[in-house]
């Protein structure tokens, strides 16, 4: 096992890393850049280092000064986290390259799954099922025209580079598919440095299913069930659970082996996560996969009761997954709020600043993954979640209203926070009956 890891992160991330890290007798390095000095968690580290000054790119995202803190201090392996250099494989490459291990996929594992149209071949050939569309990318109008005549209208062209929905264009005839090709090969260059895109089926009602993953070193890859993620807004996750609500857990079972066959077919170690939509028909299609650990995995965690980021580690380590796919069982409901210091009646505006009032929930089933104390100034340099509310209960309706009693109690001021948003959701009619889909929060804004 490792003696000394290096968190290359920050905020709730850097101390839930840390917090396995305690469990696993391991030392943690932590680096913070000088708009997170003062920040509580880092006096939970082993040791912390500057890395530099506020704009991530100068500290959080800057390879360089990350190498050299390792070297000072004299790690064996490099966690990522989620966001900033978590999917990079050029990251992955370094490290290896300085002989620090990078606690997720190798660059090659990382190539196979994080290029879309390679991840849609691989997924392909191990009977992953997909949108229809073009077989690779597609460099030509009338290549794009063909395709879509084959699956007709409406279609998405998507960035092969791209994720989190940026790059995309529906197109609901070959006037728009023609005008909006060129644009979005010329967009996927500029933005992503690779001008491929491809070309599918456009669905327009969906709800966002994801299949959290396993997989180490030693040709093992295991599933850990489904999240349902359909609660956004602007690509951004608002709540998520498991189980996914109103799925029949045969067909959820049969998605979920064939995530794993992917994982297990590009050789992939760490945590991913294949994301699929599923259909009114509860038709389920792979979208893309995330080569990282997320947000929203502790809500797997609550469910099954295994320690993702543990497991993250000891595979990183070289140690075979310590369970087998059989002995991953679900129990119960979870729920994840994300909170967030935006302002909803304002457009989500950030509500950046000192944080006077934190008065957190407990109590059976709850737990609260935040960096957060009183006193806390949250930066403007970095994104603007201050936490993450989870609960578990037996049943859906139990988690429900156990989310509604601990949002009820969490009290945050003076800064505006997403807990009153979250407070309506969890009590609102369509959401409690199960299956809102993608575009459900949005229309409810707007309205
Ligand atoms: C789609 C789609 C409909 N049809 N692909 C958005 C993010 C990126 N991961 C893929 N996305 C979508 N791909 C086809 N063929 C609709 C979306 C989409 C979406 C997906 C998941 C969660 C929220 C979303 C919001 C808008 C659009």
């Amino acid at each position: 096992m490792f003696r000394r890891i290096l968190i290359a992160n920050r905020g709730e991330i850097a101390l839930r890393i840390m917090r396995a890290c305690r469990e696993m007798g391991i030392e943690t390095v932590c680096v913070y850049s000088t708009a997170d000095r003062n920040a509580p968690y880092l006096r939970l580290a082993d040791r912390a280092i500057c890395i530099g000054p506020g704009p991530a790119r100068e500290s959080y995202l800057n390879i360089p000064r990350l190498i050299s803190a390792a070297e000072v201090a004299d790690v064996d392996a490099i966690h990522p986290g989620y966001g900033f250099l978590s999917e990079r494989a050029d990251f992955s490459a370094i490290c290896r390259d300085c002989k620090i291990e990078f606690i997720g996929p190798s660059p090659e594992a990382m190539g196979k799954l994080g290029d879309k149209v390679a991840c849609k071949q691989t997924a392909k050939a191990n009977k992953v099922p997909i949108f229809p569309g073009s077989d690779g990318a597609v460099e030509e109008e009338d290549e794009a025209v063909k395709v879509a005549e084959e699956i007709g209208y409406p279609v998405i062209i998507k960035a092969s580079a791209g994720g989190g929905g940026r790059g995309m264009r529906v197109c609901r005839n070959e006037a728009s598919l023609r005008t909006n090709i060129r644009a979005a090969q010329q967009e996927a260059l500029a933005a992503f440095g690779n001008g491929a895109v491809f070309i599918e089926k456009f669905l327009e009602h969906a709800r966002h299913v994801e299949v959290q993953c396993l997989g180490d070193k030693h040709g093992n890859a295991v599933y850990l069930w489904e999240r349902d993620c359909s609660m956004q807004r602007r690509h951004q996750k608002v709540i998520e659970e498991a189980p996914a609500p109103n799925v029949d857990r045969k067909k959820m079972q049969a998605v979920c082996e064939a995530a794993a066959r992917l994982v297990k077919a590009a050789d992939y170690s760490g945590a991913a996560t294949v994301e699929f939509l599923m259909d009114g028909a509860h038709n389920f299609y792979m979208l893309e996969v995330n080569t990282r650990v997320q947000v929203e995995h502790p809500v797997t965690e609550m469910i099954t009761g295994i320690d993702i980021v543990k497991m993250s580690i000891m595979v990183a380590a070289g140690m075979p997954i310590p369970f087998k796919q059989k002995d991953v069982e679900i129990r119960g409901h979870a729920m994840e709020c994300r909170i967030n210091a935006e302002d909803p009646d304002k457009g989500f505006m950030p509500s950046a600043g000192k944080i006077e009032q934190w008065e957190t929930p407990g109590g059976l089933g709850v737990r609260l993954d935040s960096h957060v104390v009183p006193g806390y100034v949250v930066p403007p340099n970095y994104d603007s979640m201050v936490g993450k509310l989870i609960v578990h209960a037996e049943t859906r309706e139990q988690c429900l209203d156990r989310m509604a009693r601990a949002l009820r109690e969490f009290r945050v001021g003076p800064i505006k926070t997403t807990i009153p948003l979250h407070s309506r959701l969890v009590q609102d009619g369509a959401f409690r009956t199960g299956g809102v889909d993608i575009h459900y929060l949005e229309r409810l804004l707007k309205g």
